[in-house]
This record gives C-alpha cells, sequence and structure tokens, in this order.
C-alpha cells in the first residue's frame, strides 16, 4: 500500500513533466482503480456542473409558452363542447322523428278507418234528394252529401282546431259521441289564449282518445307530454320542448313525400264513387224545391259546402290527403300557413283559396323557418 501510494504521488507530481517508464505506468494503471478516471475528469472540468444549461422544465414557462397552451386547451375544449352541442341537438332531433312517428302511424290508422264508416247523415237529405233529383241525379246528389258528411265527421271527430268541434254539424244527424268528449274538455279550459297552441292541444285529443283502441296512453311517457300554455289542454312536445302541431287536411304543402297531391294519379279514398261534387247538380239553382218542414236542403247545403265558383274549385280534384304532424324545430316556428279558424264553414280541403299547410314566412320575420323543422312527410333520418 504504501508503495502503491508513493508512485500516486508521482504521478500527480511529475506526470505531465517525465514519461513514465512502462512498469510505472502499468503500476500506476493497476492501482488507479475504478474511481480514478472520475476523479480526473472531476479534475479536467470543474465547473461543468455551472456550465451546463438546467433541464427545460427546471426553469420558468415564458408568457409565449403559456399562451400557447392556453390557445390549445380552449381549441380542444370547443372542440369537445362542439361535439358534445351536436351530440345534445341530434338526440332531441331524433327524439322529435320518432315521437312523430308514433304519433302518424295512429292518426294514419284512424283516417283510414273512414273510408268505411258508417255516416248518419241528416234524416231530412234523403227527402231533399227525391224533391229536388232525378234518376242518375239523385244517386250522384246522395254520393256527394256522403261524402260531406265524411268530411264533417272526419272534422269534428279529428279536430285540428276548436271550431271544428264548437261548431254544430250540417251534414250529420248529431253531434258525434267523440266531440260531445271533446267539447267537455273544451269546456274547462282556461286562460286568455286558449286558441294558442291549438293544433296541438287538439292532436293530443285526437290521439289520446280515438287511436290505439285506447291503448294510446300507454305508447308515450311523461316527458312527450305538457301544457305549455297552462289553458289545461294537454300538448305532445318535441325535444326542444315546443308543442308539436298538425293539419288534418294540409291540401297546400307541397314538400311531402307521402301526398303526390295528383288527383288522377292517387285519388282520395274517401271519395269513393270520385265525385268531388264535380258535375252532379250543374249550377245551384233557387228553382230547387224545399221538402215541407225540412231543415237540410241538399242544394243549398251544396251551395253553402261548393259555393258557386264551381269552376274554380273543380281545377283542384280531390287527392288523397296525408295529415302533416310537424315539430317546429329549434327555432320553435313553423313558417306553414294553418288557416283561418273559421275553416267549419267549408267542407273542400281542396278549396284554392285556402292556404292550410302552405310553406310561406307566416310570422313575417324574413326568415325560413319550415327548413329546421321535423315532421311525418319529410322525415330526414
Ligand atoms: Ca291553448
Ligand atoms: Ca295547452
Ligand atoms: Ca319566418
Ligand atoms: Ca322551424
Amino acid at each position: 500500500m504504501n508503495d502503491c501510494g508513493l508512485r500516486i504521488a508521482d504521478c500527480g507530481m511529475i506526470g505531465r513533466k517525465m514519461p513514465t517508464p512502462r512498469t510505472a505506468q502499468a503500476n500506476s494503471s493497476a492501482c488507479r482503480g475504478p474511481t480514478t478516471r472520475n476523479s480526473q475528469s472531476a479534475f479536467r472540468n470543474p465547473q461543468s456542473a455551472i456550465r451546463n444549461p438546467p433541464p427545460p422544465f427546471a426553469r420558468g414557462v415564458t408568457l409565449v409558452e403559456l399562451l400557447v397552451t392556453m390557445v390549445i386547451i380552449a381549441i380542444i375544449a370547443a372542440a369537445i363542447m362542439g361535439t358534445a352541442s351536436a351530440a345534445i341537438e341530434h338526440g332531441r332531433r331524433s327524439h322529435t322523428q320518432a315521437l312523430i312517428t308514433r304519433i302518424h302511424t295512429l292518426v294514419m290508422e284512424r283516417t283510414a278507418s273512414y273510408e268505411t264508416r258508417r255516416i248518419p247523415l241528416h234524416q231530412d237529405f234523403e227527402g231533399s234528394i227525391r224533391i229536388s233529383f232525378n234518376g242518375v241525379a239523385a244517386g250522384q246528389a246522395r254520393q256527394d252529401v256522403r261524402l260531406l258528411g265524411i268530411r264533417e265527421l272526419m272534422k269534428m271527430e279529428m279536430p285540428d282546431r276548436w271550431t271544428d268541434i264548437t261548431s254544430n254539424p250540417q251534414i250529420l244527424q248529431n253531434v258525434p259521441a267523440l266531440t260531445q268528449l271533446y267539447r267537455r274538455i273544451y269546456a274547462g279550459l282556461r286562460g286568455p289564449d286558449i286558441a294558442l297552441h291549438q293544433g296541438a292541444e287538439c292532436l293530443y285529443l285526437v290521439v289520446m282518445h280515438s287511436t290505439g283502441d285506447g291503448e294510446a296512453r300507454t305508447l308515450f311517457s311523461s316527458k312527450d307530454i305538457a301544457d305549455t300554455d297552462g289553458d289545461g289542454a294537454y300538448e305532445f312536445v318535441d325535444g326542444w320542448g315546443n308543442p308539436i302541431s298538425w293539419l288534418r287536411w294540409p291540401a297546400h304543402f307541397t314538400q311531402s313525400s307521402f301526398m303526390m297531391r295528383d288527383a288522377e294519379a292517387d285519388h282520395d279514398p274517401l271519395d269513393v264513387y270520385r265525385r268531388d261534387m264535380q258535375v252532379a247538380l250543374g249550377p245551384v239553382s233557387s228553382d230547387y224545391k224545399t221538402p215541407p218542414g225540412a231543415q237540410r236542403n241538399v242544394p243549398q247545403i251544396l251551395s253553402l259546402y261548393i259555393g258557386n265558383n264551381r269552376g274554380l274549385r273543380d281545377q283542384v280534384g280531390a287527392f288523397r290527403m296525408v295529415p302533416l304532424i310537424y315539430s317546429t324545430g329549434p327555432d320553435g316556428r313553423s313558417d306553414i300557413a294553418s288557416g283561418s279558424d273559421s275553416f267549419i264553414q267549408g267542407l273542400d280541403p281542396y278549396d284554392p283559396s285556402s292556404s292550410i299547410g302552405l310553406i310561406s314566412d307566416t310570422n313575417g320575420d324574413g326568415e325560413n323557418n319550415f327548413r329546421d323543422n321535423v315532421n311525418n312527410q319529410l322525415i330526414e333520418y
């Protein structure tokens, strides 16, 4: 050990000035041990720990780096929020479409039932027809009155506005039992503007009381139903919480995948004799006789319902009508014309002077509020 210690001391003192003999060098190597090189490295660069820069994360963050990080986080957050928002909107739309499809199925079943319904016409019609018409014309008059009777029954049992049930029938013998039920419900409503959302409220009554063999209630959950205007009449509500409304005879709705609006190719199935009151009577004349004591005079009735401008009416034949059931979409506005509330005065759904179902800027805001609607005739999947 002493010998080795001397030699190390020798190397440190004279190693750079004179060559070390081979034997001495070998001894030096043998005695250096595993830590000698590190010791030498530290010796050669004693200030290396100070000169080398610290690792990046050990020093502070610059303002630019902070801003870049914040921008990236904001972009990612916005992307996540946007995706979540789109997913919520898609969910609302899908829910609304599914609900409208369910309502559509029930309403269409009910609509089809009128093709085979017995129509209880007012008893005075038969006497009036016998006195006023002969032969073929008498048969055609019966067909015309029957068609009017079907439409009146539909109007009163499938109302899309309150006047459909509050007005008294002109063709039918009595107020239908279903209409009497609707009238009792209507009499219990309250509020300053009961007519608000009346289409949606009538749709709810029709679906719940006249479809699904009495089981319609089981097809809807409580979140599908609300009374948004607080008048006591319920409505089906869409994914945005707005009432789902309908039009029983949307003759002027042109954006339908189901309704051809072509009397030749797809005639009204309720008009089984293809009458549509086009030719039976000719010009309505005051010469027609009224049976003694009769309250229903066929010529007068037909004159009331088809008017005098028959040429204009005849331009629009009776095509198959598909009820329009619609949500106003996220903007809460439909831009679909629903016509006037006194529609009970006419039993001609094809009246060219009517605008029912017409897509137009009904709220007058200059915007197209139809585009985002959801309906049963233009369903997007
Ligand atoms: Ca209302
Ligand atoms: Ca209501
Ligand atoms: Ca509009
Ligand atoms: Ca809309």
